[in-house]
């Protein structure tokens, strides 16, 4: 079938909005027609070229909400017509990942996935007889895309705003999430929040259910604090502002540092600081933010042999068919706020003014809708 898409034909390029066509699914696929998309900073990450994993041509987008169109051979957790969400972190239930109860990653189809490909090593997408690359196994800057049954989380309910939980798909779920399962916040907690975009603003919207006691919002872009204050942020920091580094502010202010910290920008510099603003014995530092592909993190091992301890999280530590609906409910219940994130409603043939808005630091979602 023929697909409105918005293609990345090249790194930098801006995307080119064409009608590309889309296979049918195959074995354990599915079609789905996407409804709404939102812009992630890791969509612009990837079109800028420093995406080790980045391939081209291909379709990006990863947080998105749409109708199940058809089912390949043998699918049986969604049907035509069924709400879900795609999944950029799958969840297969039964592999070697899935079955550890120790990670969310699961491994079933990562590998086809890093590299632009669907599980059987093909592409669904092509334009004018050449394949077309898929992205994150969801390719949700396309209006009919094909990503396998793993891959979405179901919306049993119909009434639920899809333009509203398809922030669910990334960066609201990762920020939660990174404060509930990565760093397991405890009532009371003293935290730093690094970058103040929808990741680090959803951590704080956890902190705050976590029932932390302080929450330190650190950004260069001061027009993010106001958001940051509405989602319940106690202190504000502007490290341009100070004349020494940033963690040793912090340290300062809270009595030898932050019982937990959350890098939610992407720069290994302020990995380190997130890091070294944690509290001597048991401050423990997640990083969330993508660095460019070369970039690596440092400090003095001494940081780490004094107590500190240094984490990642990929998608929150959520597993995603089993936890969304969950998420959703909450959304529903009014314990999760998505409206705040979405400062810009935009059509999709308006999309990259929606990438613009983020690298301008003017928008923290722009929901795009087909
Ligand atoms: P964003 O661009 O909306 O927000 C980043 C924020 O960081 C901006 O407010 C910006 O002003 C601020 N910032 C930039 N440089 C800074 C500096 N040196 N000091 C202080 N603040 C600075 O991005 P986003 O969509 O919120 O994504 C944030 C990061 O998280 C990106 O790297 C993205 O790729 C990553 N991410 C990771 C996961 C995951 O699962 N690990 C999921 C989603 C996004
Ligand atoms: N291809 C990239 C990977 C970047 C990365 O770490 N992605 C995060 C999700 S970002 C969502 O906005 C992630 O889930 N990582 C775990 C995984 O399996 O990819 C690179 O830099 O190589
Ligand atoms: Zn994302």
């Amino acid at each position: 079938m023929k697909s409105r898409a918005a293609v990345a034909f090249g790194p930098g390029e801006p995307l080119k909005i064409v009608e590309i066509d889309v296979e049918a699914p195959k074995a354990g696929e599915v079609l789905v027609k996407i409804l709404y998309t939102s812009v992630c900073h890791t969509d612009a990450y990837t079109l800028s070229g420093a995406d080790p994993e980045g391939v081209f041509p291909a379709v990006l987008g990863h947080e998105g909400g749409g109708v199940v169109v058809s089912v390949g051979e043998g699918v049986t957790s969604v049907k035509a017509g069924d709400h879900v969400i795609p999944l950029y972190t799958p969840e297969c239930g039964k592999c070697k990942f899935c079955l550890s109860g120790k990670t969310n990653l699961c491994g079933a189809i990562r590998e086809t996935q890093g590299k632009g490909l669907m599980p059987d090593g093909t592409t669904r997408f092509s334009y004018n007889g050449e394949p077309i690359y898929h992205y994150m196994g969801t390719s949700t800057f396309s209006e009919y895309t094909v990503v396998s049954e793993f891959s979405l989380a179901l919306v049993e309910n119909k009434d639920v705003p899809l333009n509203k939980v398809a922030l669910l798909g990334c960066g609201v779920t990762t920020g939660i999430g990174a404060v509930h399962n990565t760093a397991k916040v405890e009532e009371g907690a003293v935290a730093a929040v690094f970058g103040l975009g929808a990741i680090g603003l959803a951590a704080i919207q956890g902190l705050v259910q976590a029932k932390a006691s302080r929450i330190i919002a650190i950004d260069m872009n001061e027009d993010k604090f106001e958001l940051a204050k509405k989602m319940g942020a106690t202190d504000f920091l502007n490290p341009s502002k100070f004349d020494k580094p940033i963690q040793e502010v912090i340290v300062e202010m809270t009595d030898g540092g932050v019982d937990y910290s959350f890098e939610c920008i992407g720069n290994v510099d302020v990995m380190r600081s997130a890091l070294e603003c944690c509290h001597k014995g048991w401050g423990e530092s997640i990083i969330i933010g993508v660095a460019a592909g070369g970039k690596v993190i440092q400090t003095r091992p001494f940081q780490l042999v004094t107590g500190r301890v240094w984490k990642g999280s990929a998608f929150g530590g959520v597993k995603g068919r089993t936890e969304l609906p969950g998420m959703i409910e909450d959304f529903m219940n009014g314990k999760i706020d998505l409206d705040s994130f979405i400062t810009h409603n935009l059509n999709f043939t308006d999309i990259n003014e929606a990438f613009d808005l983020l690298h301008k630091g003017e928008s923290i979602r722009t929901m795009l809708t087909y």
